[in-house]
């Protein structure tokens, strides 16, 4: 019992009025069963809300609409002329899957998706939408990624697409439409990528927060913008459609509305067989705080409702299971009297005026087109939290009975002549597709000539709307861009530590903080953070620039009036996600995409655990990557090793490898202060500068202590920046080798080291004590980014591979390292693979020292000589090098490995 716990801890003031209501509330039960109790305690509930009197939500409702009819507003549009524009561009969306499978067969694309979601996006693009061509923001609508046939077919109707683009779906290489929301394949059309289930609706949420962040911050009138979100209701499966949900609800969202497709299937088969999605759904998003609007019934349900005066019909709805009702979507009217209306006589006696055929064609609510008018509607007069309107539709709807409903439904890509000829009468467009038409070799399109009522119509209602949608613009470049920071923000890390030891993390953190109180640049960064703000030195900032809270700080702070306290407030400037990387990544995302989305760049950083990035966050990196996001992502707490005391889950010697795969990343992994320094401010011209590209930033940052160095003063630190920005630079020039006499290096025992982030310090602890005690003589050079060496050498590689004639280029690598003597030993905190990205493009031997394995919690110490990566295996690793080609005895690497207390026979680290 839900309330037993309330009801016997307070105390019944009035024991004889409670026993009344009890009585009469029994006697109903036992007088007029179980239908009218209900129907009365949901009455009494009603009168409460409006009344005011607080009570726990319930979180369901029974399985009707939950707008009653004599509800519903006025519809405003030309109802006939809307009719027969869906039937267009349903046409189009069908033939254009079906076109493009005919040329070849395997292309793919989906026919019903759309066709069970046509009516919902019609009421948005007819009603609600609105686009861009003010100059304002406009809304943000997040389409179901396999409906993007529909979505095409209509700005095909619109004539901002011709046949030829519509014959190009899914043809990609050389510029056809994508096959889905692509931003990096169609940057003028698609804003936001939705394809990977469960982004979308996350996104969507995160979107609409961050318009409020621009709001209240001032930056960004999004005032009148709405996010709009589709989703499937197999969809809502995943957990990242839901991860997002509560936090929209406690921002009060009332600019943001989902639209769930419910057609009561996914890809396989149903999404709920033996229960009931919707009322799943509503339980769910009630219980987070949602209001949701169910429009599951069709207008001419509404005189059955009616008519139930005994509440049986709505029983029926209640408990029959969503596997039923897709069977009834496939079924004979006379199957459904039998089934759904026939075991009660009472249900079977409403009905006995229809006849089969329309029995069978009961619609649906997500196929009305009034009653998702009204739900719309309410949604955007709703205020205080955020709407889901829960759709009920039948997937394939008006493709006939072989598409309709059927569980394969969902992988059908082409349609036969006949079942084209039966679309084209469902949809009553004989008179604009004649049968000649549908005898050639490919089915027609159809668009309404210019003029022509519908076009007018269209045009019309575009005008008031704002202009069309998905539609990206480019405003936030050029003279409307970013500020470019003062370099005076930059410049105290040219100086090193000044005998201070700091980590990379904490000079990060002061030069955020320099950049966040630049006069210009300053208001437009976006810090962001899943918790952990602390262990990365940014608590600094919590009382400087504040953290967001659209409601303010309620209360006071445990540490008020302390230097550093903990401050919230309207206008605060981080966001402070608490313990999620996904909500901070879809965060990330809107702020990395506002020049577009908003026409307003904001720089963000995201500073997380390096382990919970790519690993934990991958697919989002790859999806704001395909939205063209621009910003930094600061790996913390980087390394295999010098994460010392956390173990397994937490050390990172893969985040860098991961990087790699993402084709508009620019990985780096800096060891030293100036070089972070460097790279953020090339980042930051890079991204936003005149010739801004759109690709991320991501940054490793270390929580070791060093005294960092200062840049060489002059022209020789200014190649030191580029260098660092470029991938690689000579750090220390040979070591003077004692072994040498007098000192002089010994031409033959010559030595590279090549070394990043941390692990600079046993590369030059190692060249030291090769040249002290082995007499070899060694260069050490940082390297910044193997993935931009790589990618360069890989660039040049295939130029020589298609220009024969020409003379051939030597990578940047190459040409750096070639004037480098002696093999090469590369150290890293991550996995080898990471080195051994530029391995093939470099003369000398190669042998990389990396974390592989699974990392384990122990001192730096222990875990570098675990992992193999500290000084004594650098040495033994040059050492062993030297030996192939005889410069160095065999007996003096085995020297070296007993000197060092190396135990040959230990496992090695990637299989222990
Ligand atoms: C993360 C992810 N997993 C799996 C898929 C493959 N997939 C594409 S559509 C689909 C079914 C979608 O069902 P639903 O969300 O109900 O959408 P509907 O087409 O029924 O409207 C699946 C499994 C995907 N696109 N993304
Ligand atoms: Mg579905």
């Amino acid at each position: 019992m839900i309330f037993d716990g309330f009801s016997h801890q307070v105390p019944d003031i009035d024991p004889r009025e409670t026993e009344e209501w009890l009585d009469s509330f029994e006697a109903v039960v036992d007088q007029r069963g179980k239908s009218r109790a209900r129907f009365l305690l949901m009455k009494l509930l009603e009168r409460a809300q409006a009344a005011q009197v607080g009570f726990p939500a319930t979180v369901s409702t029974p399985y009707v609409n939950t707008i009653p009819s004599d509800e519903e507003p006025w519809f405003p549009g030309d109802e006939h002329l809307e009719r027969r524009i869906r039937a267009f561009i349903r046409w189009n969306a069908a033939v254009m899957v079906t076109r493009a499978n005919g040329r070849y067969s395997g292309i793919g694309g989906h026919l019903s998706t759309y066709a069970s979601s046509a009516s919902l996006y019609e009421v948005g693009f007819n009603h609600f939408f609105h686009g861009k061509d003010t100059g304002l923001p406009g809304d943000q609508v997040y389409f179901q990624g396999h409906a993007s046939p529909g979505i095409y077919a209509r700005a095909f109707v619109e004539g901002r697409l011709d046949e030829a683009d519509l014959d190009r779906f899914r043809f990609e290489i050389g510029g056809g439409l994508s096959s889905y929301p692509h931003p990096r394949l169609m940057p003028g059309f698609w804003e936001f990528p939705t394809v990977s289930m469960g982004l979308g609706p996350l996104s969507a949420v995160y979107q609409a927060r961050f318009n409020r962040y621009l709001l209240n911050r001032r930056i960004v009138d999004t005032s009148g913008s709405r996010v709009w979100c589709f989703v499937g209701d197999g969809e809502f499966d995943e957990p990242e459609t839901r991860a997002g949900l509560s936090l929209a609800a406690r921002e009060q969202l009332d600019n943001l509305v989902f639209v769930v497709n419910c057609n009561l299937q996914r890809l396989d088969g149903p999404v709920r067989g033996n229960g009931k999605v919707i009322q799943e759904l509503e339980a769910e998003l009630r219980g987070n705080g949602w209001n949701v609007i169910k429009v599951i019934w069709g207008s001419r349900w509404d005189e059955l409702l009616a008519r139930d005066v005994d509440g049986v019909l709505v029983n029926r709805m209640n408990e029959t299971p969503d596997g039923e009702f897709q069977k009834y979507a496939t079924e004979t009217g006379a199957y459904i009297r039998e089934h759904f209306f026939g075991p009660d006589p009472r249900l079977r006696s409403l009905v006995e005026h229809l006849s089969d055929e329309e029995l069978q064609s009961l619609p649906r609510g997500g196929h009305d087109y009034r009653k998702l008018y009204a739900a719309y509607r309410a949604a955007t007069e709703h205020t205080g939290s955020p709407t889901a309107i829960l759709a009920k539709t039948v997937k394939g709807w008006t493709l006939g009975p072989e598409i309709e409903a059927r569980n394969a439904t969902h992988q059908i890509k082409k349609m036969s002549h006949a079942q084209l000829v039966a679309l084209r009468h469902r949809l009553h467009l004989e008179g604009e597709i004649p049968d000649a038409a549908l005898e050639g070799e490919e089915p027609p399109y159809y668009r309404p000539g210019a003029g022509s009522p519908a076009a007018q119509y269209m045009e019309a209602r575009k005008l008031v709307l704002g202009g069309s949608l998905p539609l990206r613009v480019v405003r936030g470049k050029g003279a409307d861009g970013l500020p470019a920071p003062a370099p005076a923000a930059f410049a105290e890390f040219r100086l090193g530590s000044r005998g201070q030891e700091v980590s990379t993390t904490m000079a990060f953190a002061r030069l955020l903080r320099n950049l966040l109180r630049d006069p210009e640049l300053g208001r437009f960064v976006v810090p962001i953070i899943p918790d952990e703000g602390r262990t990365f030195g940014l608590d600094a900032l919590f009382s400087e620039v504040k953290i967001y809270a659209s409601g303010g700080q309620r209360y006071t702070s445990v540490d008020a009036g302390l230097l550093l306290q903990y401050s919230e407030a309207k206008e605060g400037q981080i966001l402070q996600e608490g313990i999620t990387e996904a909500g901070a990544m879809a965060s990330f995302t809107a702020a990395a995409t506002s020049y577009a989305t908003l026409s307003q760049p904001t720089l963000p950083f995201f500073l997380y655990y390096s382990m919970f990035g790519f690993q934990r966050v991958g697919d989002q990196i790859w999806q704001c990557s395909d939205a063209r996001g621009r910003g930094f992502l600061l790996g913390c707490t980087a390394g295999r090793t010098t994460m010392s005391g956390e173990g397994l889950q937490h050390e990172d010697g893969q985040s860098l490898l991961l990087a790699s795969a993402v084709p508009s990343i620019r990985a780096y992994d800096p060891a030293f202060a100036y070089e972070m320094a460097a790279i953020v401010e090339h980042g930051i011209e890079d991204m936003y500068g005149p010739d801004g590209q759109d690709v991320l930033y991501y940054v490793t940052l270390y929580n070791e202590n060093h005294v960092m160095p200062a840049l060489p003063e002059g022209p020789e630190g200014d190649e030191v920046r580029q260098g660092a920005v470029d991938g690689i630079y000579r750090f220390a020039g040979p070591a003077p080798s004692a072994s040498g006499g007098d000192g002089a290096p010994l031409e033959e025992r010559r030595a590279t080291i090549l070394f990043s982030g941390t692990a600079w310090r046993a590369a030059m602890d190692a060249r030291d004590a090769l040249a002290r005690d082995w007499g070899v003589s060694s260069d050490a050079w940082s390297v910044t980014s193997y993935k931009s060496l790589r990618e360069d050498a890989l660039e040049i590689e295939r130029w020589n591979r298609l220009h024969p004639s020409a003379a051939p280029r030597v990578p940047f690598v190459s040409r750096a390292l070639a004037a480098s003597a002696g093999p090469i030993v590369a150290v890293t905190d991550f996995m080898k693979a990471v080195p051994d990205q530029i391995a093939r493009f470099v003369r000398q031997p190669f042998t990389p020292l990396g974390t592989d394995g699974f990392g384990r919690s122990d001192t730096r110490e222990a875990l570098r000589r675990h992992f193999e990566v500290d000084e004594a295996h650098v040495v033994v690793a040059v050492l062993a090098a030297l030996a192939t080609t005889g410069q160095v005895k065999q007996s003096e690497v085995e020297r070296a490995i007993a000197e060092y207390g190396i135990d040959t026979d230990s496992p090695d680290p990637r299989n222990s």
